[in-house]
């Protein structure tokens, strides 16, 4: 049986992964931060398949540990600070877990089990303020925020590690991808979450940054798929996975609204509270040597992801209005 350890579990790729991974017949263990309050939302239906392992990405021993007990054939490092907004209030926060993390975890691999198969979350927001376009593997790095300059060295190291150990070390340039798990503070989620909530009645507005940014937008469910077959290549390298479709957040509010019969600018106000110290204006991916090494292909549509997600979000809402309804009778 082949042994999976994910960081970052809980997120949402982290529960993707999980679950693909499961389905495959992996043996799964999942490192979980201590929290206050334990959220496992994103993975109850499969929680107790996943073998739990106590670690930090900034507790190098606790990482260690885990891979040390889980001695797994495949690494993936998904944890990370990753809404970058938060990342200028939190700069050296999202410096710790996002860039000095990653090499925590490759030396707990360097350590404990070199032979692993090791992934690292990079991110489309390396590109930044684009010096071309679409972005591809070759294309040079600028970032715009605390977050995509963590993730730049994020991505170097990883890349720095496999050149000078030897190791089998990935780096997945993934663009912006969504479902109806997706945190309810990145733009996809919030709007669709926000309609839902609008068209039950049990929301005026919807405050709003930027509406002209772009973004290449995809599907989570896809995406982890190209994580996984990243590591059962001969040779390690690094991919860019994206659609290569680029949309407006406005587009992505018509859409939203729209699907439930409403139009966005009824309901919209822009809010100089969401916009960033520093915009990233437009991305848009190249992820044909992706499709043609790994095979890759993406199945939702930009227009399908939006309506799953309004779907569920309108689920979920109704279903918290039952749960409230029933406690006032009672
Ligand atoms: P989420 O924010 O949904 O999940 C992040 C996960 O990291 C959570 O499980 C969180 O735990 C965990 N985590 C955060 N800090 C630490 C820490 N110090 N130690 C251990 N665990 C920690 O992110 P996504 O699932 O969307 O993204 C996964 C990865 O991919 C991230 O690295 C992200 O930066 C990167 N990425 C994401 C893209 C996207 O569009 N989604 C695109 C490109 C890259 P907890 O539940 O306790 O908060
Ligand atoms: P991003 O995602 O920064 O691209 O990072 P996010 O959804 O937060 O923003 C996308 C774009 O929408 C604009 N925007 C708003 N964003 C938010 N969150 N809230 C708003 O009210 C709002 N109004 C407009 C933003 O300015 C931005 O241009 C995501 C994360 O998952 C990263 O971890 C990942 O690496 C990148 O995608 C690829």
């Amino acid at each position: 049986m082949r042994k999976a350890l994910i960081t970052g579990v809980t997120g949402q790729d982290g529960s993707y992964l999980a679950e693909l991974l499961l389905e495959k017949g992996y043996k799964v263990y999942g490192v979980r931060r201590r929290t206050s309050t334990p959220n496992y939302e994103n993975v109850e239906r499969i929680k107790d398949e996943i073998e739990w392992i106590s670690g930090d990405l900034s507790d190098l021993s606790s990482l260690i540990e885990a891979v040390n007990r889980s001695q797994a054939d495949e690494v993936y490092n998904l944890a990370a600070q990753s809404f970058v907004e938060a990342s200028w209030p939190q700069p050296l926060f999202t410096g710790n877990a996002t860039a000095i993390g990653v090499t925590n975890m490759l030396e707990a691999v360097r350590i404990a089990k070199p032979d692993a198969r090791f992934y690292q979350a990079s991110s489309s927001e390396m590109f930044g303020k684009v010096v071309e376009t679409p972005q591809r593997e070759t294309t040079p790095f600028y970032p715009r925020s605390p977050y995509g300059v963590a993730k730049v060295y994020g991505h170097w190291i990883t890349v720095n590690y496999r050149e000078s150990f030897n190791m089998f070390a990935c780096s997945g340039i993934l663009f912006n991808h969504e479902s109806p798990r997706r945190g309810l503070e990145f733009v996809t989620r919030k709007v669709t979450n926000a309609v839902a909530r609008i068209k039950l009645g049990l929301q005026k507005e919807l405050r709003m940054g930027n509406l002209d940014s772009k973004r290449d937008w995809g599907f989570a469910g896809d995406y982890v798929k190209a994580m996984w077959l990243m590591l059962q290549q001969e040779q390690p390298d690094d991919y860019v996975i994206s659609t290569g479709e680029m949309h407006t957040v406005r587009e992505l509010l018509e859409i939203a609204f729209s699907y439930v019969g409403l139009n966005y600018e009824d309901y919209v106000v822009i809010d100089p509270k969401f916009f960033r110290p520093a915009e990233v204006d437009l991305l848009l991916g190249d992820c044909s040597k992706a499709k043609q090494k790994l095979g890759w292909e993406q199945d939702v549509s930009f227009v399908n992801l939006i309506h799953m997600m309004v779907d569920a979000d309108m689920e979920r809402n109704k279903g918290e209005m039952k749960y409230s309804e029933s406690v006032l009778v009672v």
